[in-house]
This record gives C-alpha cells, sequence and structure tokens, in this order.
C-alpha cells in the first residue's frame, strides 16, 4: 500500500503504541505511518522477534492483549507450557499465536525478505489502515551498561526485570544502520502535516532510532512541524521503568527533562495540565492536554489535540531551524 503519507508517529512499544490507535482513528486511512523502534528485538528460540513493531500492529489491528499491552488477546501457552516440560528458556512468553507471527517474519527473513517487507505483508494480513515501518532494515540492537554487566535489552528489560541499575545505553548497529528509504521519503515530502513523537521511553524507544544519523538528518530537514508528547506525568512515568532510569541515568525526572533531551529536533511539545507550571522551563512552543490514556476516548482525543497543535505550528518559523 502506496498512499499519500500525512502523518508520520516514531513509536515504541506499549505507551506509544496507544497514541498511535488514537492517531489511526483521526487520520484519513492510508495517510499514517508509524516508524517503530527495533532497539528491541532479538533471535530468541532461534525466531526473530521484533517485539514493538508487534505491539504496534496488534494495537493497531485491535487484536492486543489489553492487560499487558503487548502479546496477542485471547492466546493460549501450549507451546511455552511444552519448553517449560522440556527444561527450555521461558522467561520471555510467547503465545501460541504469537508464535506464528514470529515463525513467518523468521522464515521469511532467512528467505531474504527485509524487515519492512514481512512487517508491511503483516500489516496486510491483519487488514491495518496505516503503515507500520521498521526505522531501519539494518539490525540495530539497545545494549545496557548495568551494575551487573552489559545485558541486552530483552535480557534487561524482561529477564531481569529492568533491575539492575543501568550506567550507559548503547545502540549497536545504528551509525551504520540506514533509515528506511520510505520514511526519509515520506519526511521530504510536502503532503506531511505533522511529525508526532509518541510518550515511548526516550531513552530506550527513540534514541534508538534518533542514533541513525540518516534519520536524525531527515527529521532535522523536514519542514513539517514535529511535535513530542511527554511520557512523564507530574514527575512519574505511566508505565515501565523511564522515572527509574532518568534517576540512574542522572536526569530529573519530569516533563521539562523529556522536552530538553528532545531541544534540537522539536517544535512542540505536549504535556499533562499537572505539569502546567514546567511550561516557562521549556523552550519550544508547549500545549497542555491530558496526556493519561486510559480508555480509547484518551487516546483519539490525545491524538486530535496533538494533531490539531501541530496544525497551529505550521504557519510559525520553525524552532528547530533556530
Ligand atoms: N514483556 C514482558 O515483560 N514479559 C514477557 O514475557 C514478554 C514477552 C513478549 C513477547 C512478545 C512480544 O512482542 C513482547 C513481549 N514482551 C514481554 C514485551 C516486550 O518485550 C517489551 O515490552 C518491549 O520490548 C519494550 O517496549
Amino acid at each position: 500500500m502506496t498512499a499519500r503519507v500525512s502523518v508520520i508517529a516514531f513509536c515504541g512499544g506499549v505507551g506509544g503504541a496507544k497514541l498511535a490507535l488514537g492517531l489511526q482513528h483521526v487520520v484519513a486511512a492510508g495517510e499514517l505511518a508509524i516508524v517503530v523502534n527495533i532497539g528491541d528485538d532479538f533471535e530468541h528460540l532461534g525466531l526473530s522477534i521484533a517485539p514493538d513493531l508487534d505491539t504496534v500492529m496488534y494495537t493497531l489491528a485491535g487484536v492486543v492483549e489489553p492487560q499487558n499491552g503487548w502479546g496477542r488477546a485471547d492466546d493460549t501457552g501450549q507451546c511455552m507450557t511444552e519448553i517449560e516440560r522440556l527444561s527450555g528458556p521461558t522467561w520471555f512468553r510467547l503465545g501460541d499465536r504469537d508464535l506464528a507471527v514470529h515463525i513467518e517474519r523468521s522464515q521469511r527473513l532467512r528467505a531474504g525478505a527485509t524487515l519492512a517487507a514481512v512487517t508491511s505483508d503483516l500489516v496486510a494480513a491483519f487488514r491495518i489502515p496505516s503503515q507500520i515501518w521498521p526505522v531501519s532494515n539494518d539490525a540495530v540492537r539497545t545494549v545496557l551498561e548495568t551494575d551487573e554487566g552489559r545485558l541486552a535489552f530483552q535480557h534487561y528489560f524482561v529477564r531481569r526485570r529492568c533491575e539492575p541499575r543501568v550506567t550507559g545505553i548503547r545502540f549497536e548497529g545504528a551509525v551504520d544502520a540506514r533509515p528506511l528509504p520510505e520514511v526519509v521519503a515520506a519526511l521530504a515530502s510536502p503532503a506531511l502535516t505533522a511529525v508526532v513523537i509518541c510518550p515511548s521511553n526516550p531513552y530506550l524507544s527513540v534514541d534508538p532510532m534518533l542514533a541513525i544519523p540518516g534519520l536524525r538528518a531527515a527529521l532535522a530537514g523536514c519542514r513539517a512541524p514535529v511535535v513530542a508528547v511527554s511520557p512523564i506525568i507530574a514527575g512519574r512515568a505511566v508505565k515501565g521503568p523511564t522515572a527509574k532510569l532518568m534517576r540512574e541515568l542522572g536526569v530529573e525526572v519530569s516533563a521539562a527533562s523529556v522536552a530538553h533531551h528532545y531541544s534540537g529536533l522539536i517544535d512542540g511539545y505536549v504535556m499533562d495540565g499537572a505539569d502546567v507550571a514546567q511550561q516557562s522551563a521549556i523552550r519550544v512552543a508547549t500545549s497542555i492536554a491530558p496526556t493519561l490514556m486510559t480508555t480509547l476516548d484518551d487516546r483519539v482525543l490525545l491524538a486530535q489535540a496533538v494533531l490539531d497543535f501541530a496544525a497551529r505550528l505550521k504557519d510559525r518559523p520553525l524552532s528547530r531551524a533556530s
């Protein structure tokens, strides 16, 4: 499906996917492209697992497991139960239906298909009316430096439940990775009206994408307004290890800190009403909106607020250029 992309959203897993779903409800069919982090991808049980791509795909298809926000709803665990009986590794839970996606992806990649081509076919099979693009077809892998040594992302995040203290983060392969050509073309297109950085973990989900030099350059050159949504509300992360990680990296846990983290890349910043007092500390244009997304209505309302804000920024000189 090659449609005219008018909105691009950069996204990690669970938190970002919620806003991506809201955007899918308010952007015309075929005009939304979600660019997804691949730093969490890994090989497990001989399979190529792409958790953030699958989380976004299942969320946009309406088949995501609602409690966890990852994996498929109504899945079964027979394969995992059998792996356990065989004394195999069970720390990373793969449901039976979910496994079908990993098996299909793995065999297609082994046969020479690109990650983008496989993803595009999966998106079509799930009848998703948006594009889902891996940020690159080249491998980028997030590695955490911790007080327990170097840990590959899923070993830190799932196996060790984010407990080790993080001292540094590396994105292996990022410097040599090429951004997906479709992403670069869409960022340069005059049809583009907004770029959204979803409220994903800035350090673990967005930075692996920004670490790709060609992507960063394409984003810097893009003429549409770039708007980030804060993943922090009143000094707390809605979900996941963002706040713990920021403390360990010596960064204040606040909406303003995240805005500073994106400085030079964004033209606008959407933050929750709970953080209104921080507006004066932020150098780009800000907009206040309810950023806690519990219901589908919350997601749709936030998506519309973000796009309305981007539309208001369109005629202003881009902050990134100054
Ligand atoms: N997260 C967990 O905390 N435990 C799991 O066992 C787990 C399995 C899993 C399987 C497939 C998938 O697509 C995602 C899965 N996740 C699991 C979530 C995922 O690893 C992380 O939330 C992301 O990588 C962070 O964005």
